[in-house]
């Protein structure tokens, strides 16, 4: 092998080329997913430069070592300036390469790695690859002849999906495409080498030199205006698309023009800092310090009691996972209720194809049922998904700990209560940790794993271990009310509320935050999930709630009258049809709690709107970051993006805060204290941040 990202080094560098005769294979090596650093780029301009000149070379194959083909540019080398060989530069290389060049990918092509496909003048891929363009993700457009070459091959329609969904096709559906020409079978290396040499001699395909297909102008101009839409404020998924529109009209080398200085222009734009923030802090998230270190306990049989809407979505995140899952209720009739829903859920997942007749018998398969928690005495974990009552999980803690094993880790999935009295009602305090998985369990990748003062460090590697396992995101935090999403979301509530009394109505709330970029507001959100839930825990914390807070009560007048949401077809809106209609009935209700409260109504800017819950929020979050509840700001971030669907463009609430400055939203806090009771003081944190100039990201 001839090491050539620096040719005096022989066998250190990142690409290697095995000159054999007639095909050579250039083998990309750069762990642990060959992103395309300055060296790989160099190596790979190298190699092609090589292969062109050694006339014992007839054909190329380029492929990688290592789990995966490139899946992308170095994310890490876009705070600094560009370095040579640009990766535009190199694939155009490789498509110009006068010997026929096939791409041979496993794992996962995606962006720069895609591209580089792309160029290849024939693609072969393993059964289980995937292919992609997901710079859109990271705030970004292809920036090396992905909008440019993708139409190209497989049609401007399909690549308009493809690269402003940034979404990662299958082997399958990219041989459908026409973006891979084969599938290999057991041995994609080989194979390639195959492909390549029954390409020589024959006519070169070039991508770039075919024609992209256009759209009808009406057509095309509606797909923008959907893709835009869909993209709630993210600017990246337009620009992508319109890119991919211009392949149509513009030669190769001007559309790879406008799409390098769209590409050199959003890469330093505040939603791809945001975003690529977002990509590192959901990876770093997982890596606490004090607990990533601790041996995790070997688990791998589960059991789960309650097999409701949540006890059903954890059984199928562990049976997914590979995990032995036994799921208990208390009745037969019960039980027979948490079979049939589980069922239910993998029959939609066959029948959407996302999942074989045969994977879905071997989950099933791994998750047996009982009545009784007796049958529980083997697991290695069991996690408690029961109604939300302090005094019923106690009891049941109480009696897990009689009947398991010594060592069994106990795992409650409540929301809000304290983990500490749960733990308390049993001998094993130090296995008692707070596993809140967010609904529907099985989809939502955020993980709160709840650490009390008692719990043992290797109890919280463990429950890290697991999220590793189920390909969640965990975020570990101590106990408070409501953690550290929900106590967010509960002060974000209220803050909508205010504006409602104040002169706001529930879809100018909503209207608003969907602009800001949630996928929907808080009050549709609401009637999504049920009023009832929440009313039920308002009237059985009634008799603690502080006198002097700022209580609004439309949702309790909403219940009073049996208006619970979308299931009884009116909540904060009335439901015809499946549409969200603006109700009469709610805004005289709340017209009156504003005269109830002594105000004058007025309008409210969405502008306002925004600023006050985006105060509310990062005020909440600085608390707990003060509290101790969590160790780091990207912690908190984390959550919002992940469980709150808080615009990942934005980073999170904190890294946008810093964007912004801490001085106006420490004024947007201090405006409202005096005004919302108790609980809206600025955060001490916030305050001094703010004074010194600091940062939550230094
Ligand atoms: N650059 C740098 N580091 C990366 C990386 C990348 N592109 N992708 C992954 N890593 C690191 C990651 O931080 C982690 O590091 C380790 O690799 C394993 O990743 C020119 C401009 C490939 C599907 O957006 O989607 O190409 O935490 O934990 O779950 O047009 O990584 O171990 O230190 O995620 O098996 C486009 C991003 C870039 C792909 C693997 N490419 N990566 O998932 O492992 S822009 C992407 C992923 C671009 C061109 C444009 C996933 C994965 P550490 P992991 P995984």
């Amino acid at each position: 092998m001839t090491d050539l990202s620096s040719p005096s080094q022989a066998g250190a560098g990142p690409v290697r080329l095995v000159a054999a005769s007639p095909v050579a294979v250039i083998e990309i090596d750069n762990p642990p997913v060959n992103a395309t650093s300055q060296a790989v780029r160099a190596g790979l301009l190298a190699a092609i430069h090589e292969v062109e000149r050694d006339a014992e070379v007839e054909a190329v194959v380029i492929a990688c070592a290592g789990r995966t083909f490139v899946a992308g540019a170095d994310i890490r080398e876009f705070g600094q300036p560009p370095r040579e060989p640009h990766l535009p530069d190199v694939i155009n290389a490789i498509e110009a390469c006068s010997k026929p060049v096939v791409g041979a990918v496993h794992g996962t092509a995606l962006g720069g790695g895609c591209e580089i496909a792309l160029a290849c003048h024939a693609r072969i891929a393993d059964a289980g690859a995937g292919l992609g363009l997901p710079e859109v993700k990271l705030g970004l457009v292809p920036g090396a002849g992905g909008t440019q070459r993708l139409p190209r091959l497989i049609g401007v329609e399909a690549a308009l999906d493809l690269v402003s969904s940034g979404r990662t096709v299958k082997a399958a559906e990219a041989l459908r495409l026409g973006l891979v020409d084969r599938i290999a079978g057991q041995d994609l290396r080989q194979e390639a080498i195959d492909f390549a040499r029954e390409l020589i001699g024959k006519p070169i395909r070039r991508t770039g030199a075919l024609p992209a297909n256009g759209m009808e102008a009406e057509a095309a101009a509606k797909k923008l205006l959907e893709i835009r839409r869909k993209a709630r404020g993210a600017e990246a998924p337009g620009k992508a698309a319109e890119l991919v529109l211009l392949a149509a009209s513009l030669p190769l080398k001007e559309g790879m023009a406008r799409e390098r200085e769209t590409f050199l222009e959003l890469r330093s734009s505040d939603q791809s800092a945001a975003l690529r923030h977002a990509f590192f802090a959901e990876r770093e998230v997982a890596r606490v310090p004090g607990f990533d270190s601790a041996e995790p306990r070997p688990v791998q049989r589960i059991g789960v009691v309650g097999a409701g809407t949540m006890g059903s979505g954890i059984a199928i995140a562990f049976a997914d996972a590979g995990f032995e899952v036994k799921v208990v209720e208390t009745s037969e009739q019960a039980l027979a209720a948490g079979q049939a829903r589980i069922a239910d859920i993998y029959e939609k997942q066959v029948a959407s194809g996302r999942l074989t007749a045969a994977a879905r018998d071997e989950r099933l398969g791994a998750i047996r049922y009982g009545v009784g928690v007796d049958t529980l005495a083997d697991r290695d974990l069991v996690v408690e998904a029961v109604f939300e009552d302090l005094e019923v999980k106690r009891a049941l803690f109480r009696e897990l700990d009689a009947i398991l094993r010594p060592g069994t880790i106990l795992a409650t999935n409540t929301s809000y209560l304290d983990i500490s009295l749960i733990a308390d009602a049993t001998s094993r305090p130090a296995e008692v940790v707070g596993l809140h998985f967010f609904s529907p369990a099985h989809v939502m990748k955020l993980l709160e794993i709840v650490r009390t003062d008692r719990t043992a460090a290797d109890v919280v590697a463990t429950g890290l271990a697991i999220a590793r396992r189920l390909r969640k995101i965990p975020v570990v935090c101590r106990v408070c009310d409501g953690f550290v999403g929900n106590r967010i979301l509960s002060r974000y509530r209220q803050q909508a509320e205010y504006l409602l009394e104040e002169g706001a109505l529930p879809h100018e709330v909503d209207a608003a935050l969907e602009a800001f970029g949630f996928p929907m507001g808080p009050f549709a959100v609401s009637d999504m999930a049920g009023l009832d839930i929440a009313w039920a825990r308002r009237k059985r914390l009634a008799p603690t709630r502080d006198p002097r807070e700022r209580y609004v009560d439309v949702a309790d007048r909403l219940c009073e009258a049996g208006r619970f949401g979308r299931k009884t077809g009116a909540g904060w809106y009335r439901y015809e049809g499946g549409r969200r209609e603006i109700d009469p009935v709610v805004t005289a209700l709340v017209e009156e709690a504003s005269q109830r409260r002594g105000l004058r109504r007025r309008p409210i800017p969405p502008e306002e709107i925004q600023a006050r819950i985006r105060a509310a929020i990062v005020n909440e979050a600085c608390k707990i970051l003060d509290e101790g509840i969590v160790e780091r700001p990207l912690d908190v971030d984390v959550v919002m993006m992940h469980g709150y669907a808080y615009p990942a463009w934005r980073g999170g609430p904190l890294f946008e805060a810093d964007r912004i400055g801490l001085q106006p939203i420490l004024d947007q806090v201090m405006e409202r204290a005096g005004k919302d009771g108790p609980g809206w003081e600025p955060a001490a944190g916030l305050v001094s941040r703010a004074a010194s100039g600091a940062r939550f990201y230094p």
